[in-house]
């Protein structure tokens, strides 16, 4: 049966976020095929076709953040390739796409070609709905060659990549923008054929993308959430989520408040009220229904805190990755993203 066929069998994607390096080949090996793999790994390396699939290694573990890995899968067949730089793998209903740009002294022009030449590729080949986007962006609350912060000016291409793509991509998908251990800015993103997405925000946040001019010249470009229909249920993406009420930072210089603050935050995304309020049956979610929960902690000497509170919050056998990277504001001390089914 041909990738593009089977049109009456629309399935989900999973994944698994797996601890520890580059787990053996096979071990853990579930159904299905792999569609990508997100690799924290301890160096960074080019994006590679790994067993056939399309795999982003992103500089993301150290002493204090373990190595892990996240694997995508899908039931159906699987093609991969790669374009350009990028590598990519579809299974006629999904695409992973993922794609690295080295360090540069100004983000702007080349982020925007990044992104155009992602989108284009995707839309080109009828995934024409967002799904979740990560952006690894290296030195991220440095100043670039003219003092604008790394992640205003990585802001600024990727709102001009979206802006000149006005008008096809339905709406912005869930992401997360967060720093890395080295420079550079690694991409990977899931996109999916229509039909099937709904995008959510926050009651208790302002949109990103209408953020005012005092967090940069663009504003950041995702949205809080996105669902993604499936056979019996669905997915939902919840994006990086960090101690922001309205459009500020909530609890600066407290790393506890900082923490309950977010896990509150994605309780009320992903619970019932806002769910029915976004068109979205189905899903009685709590903040204890996020798994594949990434944490991202700034300060080394903050994750013994973050821990002992995400372990009070979440179910005892929840797999939870704790990474130590800088993040988007220099003020915010953690953020924390995952997925509920
Ligand atoms: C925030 O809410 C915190 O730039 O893609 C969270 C998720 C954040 C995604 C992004 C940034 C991004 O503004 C930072």
């Amino acid at each position: 049966m041909g990738l593009h066929e089977s049109e009456d069998c629309v399935r989900g994607v999973w994944s698994e976020l797996v601890a520890g390096a580059a787990p053996p080949e096979g071990a853990g090996a579930e159904r299905g095929n792999v569609l990508g793999r997100i690799r924290f790994a301890t160096e960074s390396a080019q994006p590679a076709l790994v067993s056939g699939a399309a795999c982003l290694t992103t500089h993301m573990a150290n002493d204090v953040g373990s190595a892990a890995e996240e694997v995508w899968r899908t039931d159906r067949p699987v093609l991969s390739g790669t374009s350009g730089d990028a590598v990519y793998t579809e299974d006629g209903e999904h695409l992973f796409y993922a794609v690295r740009l080295e360090s540069q002294p100004i983000y702007r022009e080349r982020v925007r070609q990044l992104y155009e030449d992602a989108l284009r590729f995707t839309w080109e080949r009828g995934y024409t709905e967002l799904v979740r986007m990560w952006n690894q962006v290296g030195d991220i609350n440095c100043p670039n060659a003219e003092g604008l912060e790394i992640y205003r000016d990585f802001c600024f291409g990727r709102a001009e990549a979206f802006a000149n793509w006005e008008g096809r991509f339905r709406q912005l998908p869930a992401a997360t923008g967060i720093g890395k251990l080295s420079p550079g800015v690694d991409l990977c993103f899931i996109a999916t054929k229509p039909g099937r997405t709904v995008y959510l925000e926050n009651p208790r946040q302002t949109p990103a993308y209408k953020y005012s001019p005092r967090y940069g010249p663009k504003s950041p470009t995702f949205a809080r959430a996105t669902f993604v229909r499936g056979e019996n249920n669905g997915n939902l993406f919840v994006s990086g989520t960090a101690s922001i009420l309205g459009e500020d930072t909530a609890h600066v210089d407290d790393i506890a408040r900082q923490t309950v603050e977010t896990l509150r935050n994605i309780d009320v995304l992903v619970g019932n009220d806002n769910l029915h309020r976004h068109g979205v049956d189905g899903g009685e979610y709590t903040v204890r229904d996020l798994d594949q929960v990434k944490v991202y902690v700034r300060d080394p000497k903050h994750v013994s805190v973050v821990r002992d509170i995400c372990t009070l919050v979440f179910p005892a056998d929840r797999e939870i990755a704790y990474f130590n990277v800088d993040v988007c504001r220099p003020e915010l001390l953690v953020e924390i993203e995952g997925v509920c089914r």
